[in-house]
């Protein structure tokens, strides 16, 4: 039997409450009033029905390393603190050697998943990433390659003039099994200028995420906010990925990242608050009905909101990352990585039932040394 919410501060809620109960649709009108509501126990109170219906009392968490072969970029995105120009002293490049060498670096347990991101580098071919993802399955051909976001494939696919789906299949035919959701900021171009005037706009991010998915590679989706957008961009960027996710059915999963913006050239604007982060996770499990999954990142959250957030709508912790350096560039104060034990405790602490997945959402089993896929 469902348990009934105890009170409902925020009358305006009540007809977003009654849809929820009857597993309707919220429209974009219910997503603004959502944003504009401070009732946050009975938006986390929804949220957590909306999720419990979906993943019951499970979070998931992956063993996964991150690695950025690249930080030099030629967007300079206002947003970013992480890419420099190539002359810059802080500036570097992977040689192939390191990215393989790094992957299997500083972590005992095995990890299932390499998450690849860089700068949009203006020297590296797409060969050279082939030949870097060939040289990583050689080397680890168990483990998960989640590489490259929908802005990396369409400036690749530029440089290599070729079409962004000819660039998919040579990157999947290299190695690639599925994208992370980066680079998807705010689609509503007004503060894509602003933010991040030189990437793909918000049509092509979702063409090029599109045209993954018709090749049947699984993506993420993101949404970066608390920076120059209205409540009216964020309910938008959510309604666009839940119309393109009626389409192709191929995001798994939806990470809000909050804007951190030391050493960026928006370093003015103040932090996001601890209500507004649990409030993001909240609102997007109720606007994407679709989407299996909503992740806590705990590297943008830290740990402890990450894992309140499980009783507001989150089912997915991500994992022991090792070595971010994105929101680390731009003053994340959290560790750069977390171990396996760790995350079970902050899962099970939250009252939650921790489930080791790969990235494709199978359940892994493992001893110290190895993995094994479940299904
Ligand atoms: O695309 C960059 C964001 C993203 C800043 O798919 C910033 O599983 C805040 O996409 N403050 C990269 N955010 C991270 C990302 C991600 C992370 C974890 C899991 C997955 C997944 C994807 O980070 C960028 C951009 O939106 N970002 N700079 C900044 N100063």
């Amino acid at each position: 039997m469902l348990s009934t919410l105890p009170s409902l501060d925020d009358r305006r809620l009540e007809p977003i409450l009654e849809k929820v109960q009857a597993g309707e649709r919220l429209r974009f009108e219910d997503g603004l009033t959502l944003y504009r509501s401070s009732d946050l126990l009975a938006i986390g109170w929804l949220a957590n029905l909306a999720r419990e219906r979906k993943s019951g009392n499970v979070t998931w968490f992956n063993v996964n390393r991150h690695i950025n072969p690249t930080n030099v970029c030629v967007a300079a995105c206002k947003l970013c603190a992480f890419g420099r120009q190539v002359r810059d002293p802080k500036a570097y490049t992977m040689s192939l050697e390191e990215v393989w060498s790094t992957a299997g670096a500083g972590y005992t347990e095995a990890v299932s998943e390499f998450h690849i991101v860089g700068g949009l580098h203006p020297e590296l071919t797409l060969d050279w990433y082939c030949r870097m993802l060939r040289g990583l399955k050689e080397r680890y051909p168990e483990v998960h390659l989640k590489a490259f976001t929908m802005v990396e494939v369409g400036y690749l696919a530029r440089r290599a003039r070729i079409s962004v789906e000819e660039t998919l299949q040579r990157l999947k035919e290299a190695g690639v099994d599925s994208l992370p959701g980066g680079g998807a900021e705010i689609f509503i171009e007004r503060v894509r200028r602003i933010i991040c005037d030189h990437k793909v706009s918000g049509e092509e991010w979702l063409q090029i995420a599109r045209a993954a998915h018709r090749l049947g590679l699984r993506s993420n989706a993101t949404m970066l906010y608390g920076h120059i957008e209205t409540d009216e961009d964020r309910v938008d960027h959510l309604l666009k990925l839940r119309q393109l996710q009626d389409q192709t059915g191929g995001f798994q999963t939806f990470i809000p990242l909050a804007f951190h913006p030391a050493n960026t050239p928006l370093q003015h604007i103040s932090p996001t608050t601890g209500f507004a982060d649990i409030k993001s996770i909240a609102i997007s499990r109720l606007l994407l009905d679709n989407f299996p999954h909503i992740k806590a990142y705990w590297i943008m959250m830290t740990p402890k909101i990450a894992q309140v957030a499980q009783r507001f709508g989150a089912d997915d912790l991500d994992g022991t990352v090792v070595e971010e350096k994105i929101y680390h560039d731009a003053g994340a104060t959290t560790a750069q990585s977390l171990r396996r034990s760790e995350l079970l405790r902050l899962i099970r602490q939250a009252g939650r039932e921790p489930v080791e997945r790969d990235t494709l959402y199978r359940p892994v089993s493992r001893n110290e040394a190895t993995f094994t896929v479940l299904v």
